[in-house]
């Protein structure tokens, strides 16, 4: 199958300044992880083939996502939501586990998200899962948000590379369950 034949889906990645979306993204584009921060001015966006299973027939499908590495600063959540969110299919909605109000403000970042695109697919992330000893968020703490939308959550870790390939997976699939279902 041609790379042109793919279906396309534009994949937004939201939550706070630092949680880890940057990171999340290169481990898993270019299998790399940098422990300086460099925060995203504006957005990014970065194109990967994402391998999984179709969820209703266990053939395995290809969708292209157009990953979009989003700012975190919230003065500019409401101001650029318009231009960030349209016509997003899904989102990984990521916390840092080191920091309770970066889980607490993911409502936020959904309801911009949401007001624009539509209830679309989301994936959560407890980012920073190697970091237990400064943990304050646990998987349970995750879970009982993601579930409000119906959503799986992971712990995970851009350093270590723990779920990282499983979230992405889970979010093309959730996705294409739901163009089925449309
Ligand atoms: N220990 C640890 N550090 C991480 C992890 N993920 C990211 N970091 C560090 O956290 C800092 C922020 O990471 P970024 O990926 O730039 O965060 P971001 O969410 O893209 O931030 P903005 O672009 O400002 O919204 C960097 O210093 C990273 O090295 C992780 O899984 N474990
Ligand atoms: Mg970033």
């Amino acid at each position: 199958m041609n790379d042109e034949d793919l279906m396309k889906v534009k994949v937004c990645f939201i939550g706070d300044a630092g949680v880890g979306k940057t990171s999340l993204i290169k481990r898993y584009v270019l299998d790399v992880f940098d422990d300086r921060y460099i925060a995203t001015i504006g957005t990014k966006v970065t194109k990967k083939v994402v391998e999984a299973k179709d969820p209703s027939t266990g053939e395995p499908i290809r969708v292209m996502m157009l990953i979009w590495d989003i700012m975190g600063q919230k003065g500019f959540r409401e101001l650029l939501r318009e231009a960030y969110f349209f016509g997003a299919h899904g989102a990984v909605a990521v916390c840092d586990v080191t920091n309770r109000e970066t889980l607490e403000e993911l409502r936020y970042w959904i309801k911009a998200l949401t007001d624009v695109a539509g209830d679309v697919p989301l994936v959560f992330v407890g980012n920073k899962a190697d970091l237990e000893n400064s943990a304050v968020v646990r998987e349970d703490d995750v879970k009982s948000l993601s579930s409000k939308y119906d959503a799986p959550a992971f712990m995970g870790s851009a350093k270590t590379g723990e779920n990282v390939e499983a979230l992405f997976k889970a979010l093309a699939e959730k996705i294409v369950e739901k163009m089925k279902s449309a």
